[in-house]
C-alpha cells in the first residue's frame, strides 16, 4: 500500500497502566505479531501505522506510551491534538 499519500491521518494515544499489554497491542495491530519480551517503554513509543478505510488511504498516527508513573509527565505532553485513544486494561486476579 502507498503509504506516501494518505487521505486521512489521525493522531491515535495508546494508554493505561505499566505492564497492562499496551506495546503488545500495538504489535499485534501493527505487525500481527506477538512478542513475550517486549521492553517496557520509556516515555513514549511512536509508530505510524497505514490503513484504508471506506476506500480512504489513512495514515494513524500512534503514539504508544509509558504506563510507569514516573513518566506521566512526559507521556501527558503528547495528548495535546489527539484524535482519539485506546485505553488498555488488563483482567487481575484480586
Ligand atoms: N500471556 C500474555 N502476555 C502478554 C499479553 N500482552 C502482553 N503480555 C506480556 O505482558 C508484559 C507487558 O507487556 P507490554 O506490552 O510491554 O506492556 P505495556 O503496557 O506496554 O507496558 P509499559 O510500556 O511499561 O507501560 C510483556 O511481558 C508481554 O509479553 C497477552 O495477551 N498474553
Ligand atoms: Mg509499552
Amino acid at each position: 500500500m502507498a503509504a506516501n499519500n494518505p487521505k486521512v491521518v489521525f493522531k491515535v494515544l495508546i494508554l493505561g497502566d505499566a505492564m497492562v499489554g499496551k506495546s503488545c497491542v500495538l504489535q499485534r495491530y501493527a505487525d500481527d505479531r506477538f512478542s513475550d519480551t517486549v521492553a517496557p517503554t520509556i516515555g513514549v513509543d511512536y509508530r505510524p501505522v497505514y490503513r484504508e478505510f471506506r476506500s480512504q488511504l489513512t495514515k494513524l498516527m500512534i503514539w504508544d506510551t509509558a504506563g510507569q508513573e514516573k513518566f506521566k509527565s512526559i507521556t501527558k505532553s503528547f495528548y495535546h491534538g489527539a484524535h482519539g485513544a485506546l485505553v488498555v486494561d488488563c483482567w487481575k486476579q484480586i
